[in-house]
């Protein structure tokens, strides 16, 4: 009985939304740590982003921690890339844990589901990677540190235009995964706009692993390139597919190129491929470098990706808004302090919120060249 009377008080106070939040207490000087929920990708098939995220939060909480201004304690709950997971996370996190924030879901998908939980019980949620149109539009405890598509998509596909002097593209994504679809209507759109003939749009899914039909169609219409909406399971596959069949024009993807995952996987047909990024490990900046060389001394020598770096500044962003709002539990506090981030200094640059809780941010078109990221100039 004693264990339904707990739950029962719990879900009590998780019910009666942020407001609501237990009582505040002193966060900083050697209170109680702040109680941080990580719903993220950690096992399946796209489980290097949501390990990548780990390795960041990790790496940031140790530092927060050594500071001794605040004590953060994050509470990780594996999601698997799944809605209904992501939304069992998001209700443990918030009714049993009691958390005063979740970072994550890693997938965009995964915050259309999670993210209304979240902010109907009045708990903040940020997502690091969750790039597709509509996230901070679910409601106002819902935020995202990650570069949107709608910014990043049309500055790689103008690049490549320019570059390549683009004039018919053959386009694929992946038509049941909700960022991947978003991701494409950015890309046909930029592709409009700049008066770019679309010479083939196929689909797949994911988790598929034979793209033999779609690129066979698509290399008979000899596009000047393909540009490509999904995960870097499918992309890799895709881009494998395409090489060897004699498809040697630029690639261009969406967020889920940023994982090196993808040149492990393709190896050397990932060459060619273009994506933007907020994060580029060759800028020469004190705080990229410092960050680049903590982590690789955490992490045996590995080098932090897009999906690093960019959880590493969302757990500093939390840790900053936590401070500055005096509570380690106040969930309504914390949402207000996250959204009032205005001049914030991370590793993937200069970061504000709009007026409508939009990242303000900029990015950097790469290209993979023999293996690596590189700046496409
Ligand atoms: C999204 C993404 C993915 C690439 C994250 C791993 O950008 O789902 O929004």
């Amino acid at each position: 009985f004693s264990g339904m009377t707990i739950g029962a008080l719990l879900l009590t106070t998780a019910g009666c939304g942020g407001g609501a939040a237990p009582a505040a207490n002193s966060g900083s000087q050697g209170g109680e740590a702040a109680k941080i929920g990580v719903i993220s990708y950690l096992t399946g098939g796209g489980a290097a982003y949501g390990q990548a995220i780990k390795e960041g939060l990790d790496l940031a909480a140790g530092e927060i921690n050594a500071q001794g201004k605040l004590k953060v304690e994050l509470i990780y709950e594996d999601s698997r890339g799944e809605k209904t997971e992501a939304i069992n996370a998001a209700n443990k996190l918030i009714n049993k844990d009691n958390v005063v924030g979740i970072i994550g879901p890693t997938l965009s998908g995964e915050m259309f589901a999670a993210g209304p939980i979240a902010d109907q019980a009045g708990v903040p949620i940020m997502g690091t990677s969750t790039t597709a149109e509509g996230i901070p539009a679910l409601g106002n405890f819902v935020f995202r540190n990650a570069l949107p598509e709608f910014l990043a998509v049309p500055q790689a596909v103008e690049k490549a235009i320019s570059t390549y002097n683009l004039k018919k593209v053959a386009v694929m994504y992946s038509n049941n995964n909700d960022w991947a679809v978003s991701g494409y209507k950015t890309i046909e759109s930029t592709l409009k706009k700049n008066g770019v003939e679309i010479v083939a749009t196929e689909t797949f899914a994911d988790k598929d692993t034979d793209y033999s039909a779609q690129l066979t169609k698509i290399a008979a219409l000899k596009p000047d390139a393909v540009m490509v909406s999904s995960l870097y399971q499918e992309a890799s596959l895709v881009l494998k597919k395409a090489r060897e069949i004699g498809i040697t024009v630029p690639f261009v993807g969406t967020n889920g190129f940023n994982s090196p995952e993808l040149i492990k996987i393709a190896g050397a047909a990932a060459d060619g491929a273009i994506v933007a990024s907020p994060w580029f490990p060759g800028k020469q900046d004190d705080k990229v470098q410092k960050f680049i060389a903590d982590y690789k001394a955490k992490y045996n020598n590995k080098i932090p990706d897009q999906f690093a770096a960019q959880s590493y500044d969302a757990l500093y962003m939390f840790a900053s808004a936590l401070e500055k709002a005096g509570s380690t539990t106040d969930r309504q506090k914390l949402r207000d302090s996250i959204a009032n981030i205005k001049d914030f200094q991370g590793v993937t640059g200069k970061f504000a919120f709009d007026e409508k809780r939009e990242p303000v941010m900029n990015a950097t078109v790469l290209i993979i060249k023999d293996g690596q990221f590189t700046e496409l100039k």
